[in-house]
């Protein structure tokens, strides 16, 4: 017999026990998380959605700004909707131009309540007219809520509200 029998090896059913839901064990563990995050389709959108992580920030509300485009990160778009009720966010900001997809492709990933924010950039069409469609025509059961065009302050004020409610 040698120590590798299994007959010999330690009981180990304590540790085979399954793992609780990770979305509801580590639900409280970091107080300091941000409960807002704020996603732009590219860092030329960043002078106009900085405006909502300054509102938030005023009425004491924590965010967390990313740059990350749904049709040039698809994947990365992906995994941020997917984890971000796991990782303590509550709502989300997105804001995009042109064929605006992200506040869409985010709210097909996640339960969360997804703010888009229609932003003009140099190449629009009638001052935001495209992104402001892209934005609020979504399909039945995938809604964004949408607020005006390079409106990113009414996107904070509407996140706040929310978390308040
Ligand atoms: C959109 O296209 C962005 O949201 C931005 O508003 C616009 C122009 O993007 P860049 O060409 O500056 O990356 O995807």
């Amino acid at each position: 017999m040698t120590d590798l029998d299994p007959e010999r090896l330690p009981e180990t059913e304590a540790v085979l026990e399954p793992l609780a839901d990770p979305a509801v064990a580590f639900a409280d563990l970091d107080v300091d998380a941000p409960r807002v995050g704020i996603i732009m389709a590219s860092k030329s959108d960043l002078p106009t959605m900085e405006k909502a992580e300054k509102e938030l920030a005023e009425r004491g509300v924590s965010s967390e700004i990313r740059v990350m485009s749904a049709h040039r990160d698809p994947e990365v778009v992906t995994e941020y909707a997917r984890n971000a009720r796991m990782r303590g966010l509550r709502v989300i900001i997105a804001g995009a131009g042109l064929a605006a997809a992200l506040p869409g492709v985010v709210a097909a990933h996640t339960d969360l309540p997804v703010i888009g924010v229609p932003l003009t950039s140099s190449t629009s069409i009638a001052g935001g007219l495209d992104a402001l469609l892209s934005i609020a025509q979504m399909p039945p059961g995938v809604p964004v809520a949408t607020v005006g065009v390079d409106n990113a302050m009414n996107a904070a004020v509407l996140a706040a509200r929310i978390l308040a409610a």
